[in-house]
């Protein structure tokens, strides 16, 4: 590998090792995501969302976490704990329905995806108040959709995180689709940044394709959080790039156009042109580091192929009480 880049230069208040650590983590959420699309045509995992071009978001706000802090992630960061160490297999059989899919979330400190819109702000809120009542100085980082602000169970967390002074950071990955549902018809709030006025907390409006500038907006929330400033609400603008999820056609209402010049500025490559330019990054360094993601990714399918077929009695295994009749002779 060439070892002949720059660790003077500094972008976003990051230098070298750590500029060099983001890039990975960028490029190990695209291999993900990327090789996931091809294992659902190949059939071998069920239904997946998509997160092409999400990678800035969440790469670049969970940069500004300590180990310690807490992420709770919605199905759109289904992989975001890989920039943990978290086993792909493991989220490869999350998405195969497999029970090996579900961790522990503190062994990771990483909570369970959540499917349901809107439903893990509260857990994030009460998660945080409670570290912050038990004098644990963990920040919790909650991450969502812009449709997600329209659910009760938004409001209810980020007031709750709010007259707490809860330490929470609210990341909304605003890509103007709620499946079908364009922005315009979700909110007629100029930004979603602006909601966080009437929760009387800081909110922020980012690109969400310049993992600096996540970072950046994210270091200063953690930074707040931890000091006792309470919680802030950051939100990360783009234009969904891919299909909401794998059975989703969305040229039956997207902007095709629109689609076509996010994906010429996608967020890696960017990132990465920036890297080259400045003789952080070199090409070479950049293909080892793909390499190594795609490497990871074959060795996760072929770990997770070889799980034995989960016995379907486990749906029921922590159902009941008393099982009725029919599940018991079933
Ligand atoms: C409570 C709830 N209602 C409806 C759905 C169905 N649903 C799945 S994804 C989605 C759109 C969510 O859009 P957004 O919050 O913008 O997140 P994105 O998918 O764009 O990341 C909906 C309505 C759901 N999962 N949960
Ligand atoms: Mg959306």
């Amino acid at each position: 590998m060439a070892t002949d880049t720059r660790s003077d230069v500094r972008f976003g208040g990051l230098a070298g090792a750590d500029l060099l650590e983001l890039h990975r983590r960028m490029v190990l959420l695209r291999t993900y995501d990327e090789r996931s699309v091809v294992y659902h045509r190949q059939g071998r995992i069920g239904t997946y969302a998509i997160f092409w071009n999400h990678e800035a978001i969440q790469a670049g706000a969970t940069f500004a976490l300590g180990d310690d802090d807490w992420i709770f992630p919605s199905y759109r960061e289904s992989a975001i704990g890989l920039v943990r160490g978290l086993p792909a297999e493991t989220i490869l059989q999350w998405w195969r329905g497999h029970p090996s899919g579900w961790w522990n979330p503190a062994d990771w400190n990483v909570a369970s995806i959540s499917v349901p819109i809107a439903s893990h702000v509260p857990h994030a809120a009460g998660l945080a108040w409670g570290k912050k009542l038990r004098g644990e100085n963990v920040v919790a980082m909650a991450f969502f959709g812009d449709g997600a602000t329209s659910e009760g169970e938004f409001h209810e967390g980020v007031n709750l995180a709010a007259v707490m002074n809860a330490p929470a950071v609210f990341v909304c990955n605003n890509n103007q689709w709620a499946i079908s549902t364009p922005i315009e018809a979700q909110t007629r709030a100029q930004s979603l940044a602006d909601k966080a006025v009437g929760y009387g907390i800081p909110g922020v409006t980012v690109d969400g394709l310049d993992v600096l500038a996540v970072y950046n907006a994210a270091r200063d929330a953690v930074e707040r959080a931890r000091s006792g400033g309470g919680p802030t609400l950051i939100e990360c603008v783009h234009y969904r790039a891919a299909p909401h999820a794998t059975a989703d056609d969305p040229s039956a209402y997207i902007d095709l156009a629109r689609v076509e010049e996010e994906r010429a500025n996608e967020c890696l490559g960017r990132f990465e042109r920036l890297l080259i330019g400045a003789g952080v990054l070199t090409e070479e360094r950049a293909a080892a580091t793909r390499k190594d993601a795609e490497d990871l990714m074959r060795a996760g399918i072929a770990a997770a192929e070889t799980e034995p077929p989960a016995d379907p009695e486990l749906v029921f295994t922590h159902a009941y009480v008393d099982p009725p009749e029919n599940i018991r002779n079933g």
